[in-house]
């Protein structure tokens, strides 16, 4: 299996530094963490963790949520709209997300903002009827499974991929059917030193949230595809920039 494994490894190396050499300096750190995903993604399909599901050789699971402001808000609050994207290569495995927002209000120095998953997927009360963090194992704050913590917003928007989270599409704690929830305010992370900080991390009013539904996997791939210009637009105007 090792070899195979090395051989896998040299393959991805050569795939993601062949395109442009030119670039190789820029962004190494979004470079390596490119590479990590790869790998993560090889080394399930080689230990098997991705057919264990008996969904069949591609197990994956993608789950789409679309953000809407919360109903209840007054009209003068920020109106912020978007779409939450989840991959989950297997049953069990760490899942992958993609977060998209605007409407924020514009900072000059831009704002913070927290998202959390939430119990309900109830928006009958706007988000304020999603009741609390999603807690199966009740834990603290921030370890609940939808923690995903802060989320930096610039011109009134955010656009983030993040790896590695705890939640889940699948098994007894599976988010599906729960809401996501945007706040007004930064999460303090369990650090504020009140009980309400250990709870929901005193993140403030609920601006906006969507319920988690699964679907299938042309809107992930679309989003992976768009990603993947943006970024590399971005390095281009960086080294241009250098
Ligand atoms: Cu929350
Ligand atoms: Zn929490």
């Amino acid at each position: 299996m090792l070899p195979l494994l090395c051989a896998c490894l040299l393959l991805v190396a050569g795939a993601s530094g062949g395109s442009d050499v030119s670039d190789a300096s820029c962004n190494m750190e979004e470079q390596i963490r490119d590479l990590q995903a790869k790998v993560t993604e090889i080394l399930q399909v080689v230990t098997g963790q991705r057919a264990a599901g008996g969904g069949g050789p591609d197990a994956t699971l993608h789950a789409s949520c679309h953000v809407r402001p919360s109903s209840t808000l007054d009209a003068a609050a920020p109106q912020v709209t978007g779409l939450v994207l989840f991959r989950q290569l297997a049953p069990g495995a760490r899942l992958e997300a993609f977060f998209e927002m605007e409407g924020f209000q514009a900072e000059p120095n831009g704002s913070s903002h927290a998202i959390h998953v939430h119990q309900f997927g109830d928006l009958s009360q706007g988000c304020d009827s999603t009741g609390p963090h999603y807690n199966p194992l009740s834990v603290q704050h921030p370890q609940h499974p939808g923690d995903f913590g802060n989320f930096a917003v610039r011109d009134g928007g955010l656009w983030k991929y993040r790896p590695g989270l705890a939640a889940s599409l699948s098994g007894p704690y599976s988010i599906v059917g729960r809401a996501v929830v945007v706040h007004a305010g930064e999460d303090d992370l369990g650090r504020g030193g009140n009980p309400a900080s250990l709870e929901n991390g005193n993140a403030g009013r609920r601006l906006a949230c969507c319920v988690v539904g699964l679907c299938g996997p042309a809107p992930w791939a679309r989003q992976a595809q768009e990603h993947a210009e943006r970024k590399k637009r971005r390095r281009e105007s960086e080294c241009k920039a250098a």
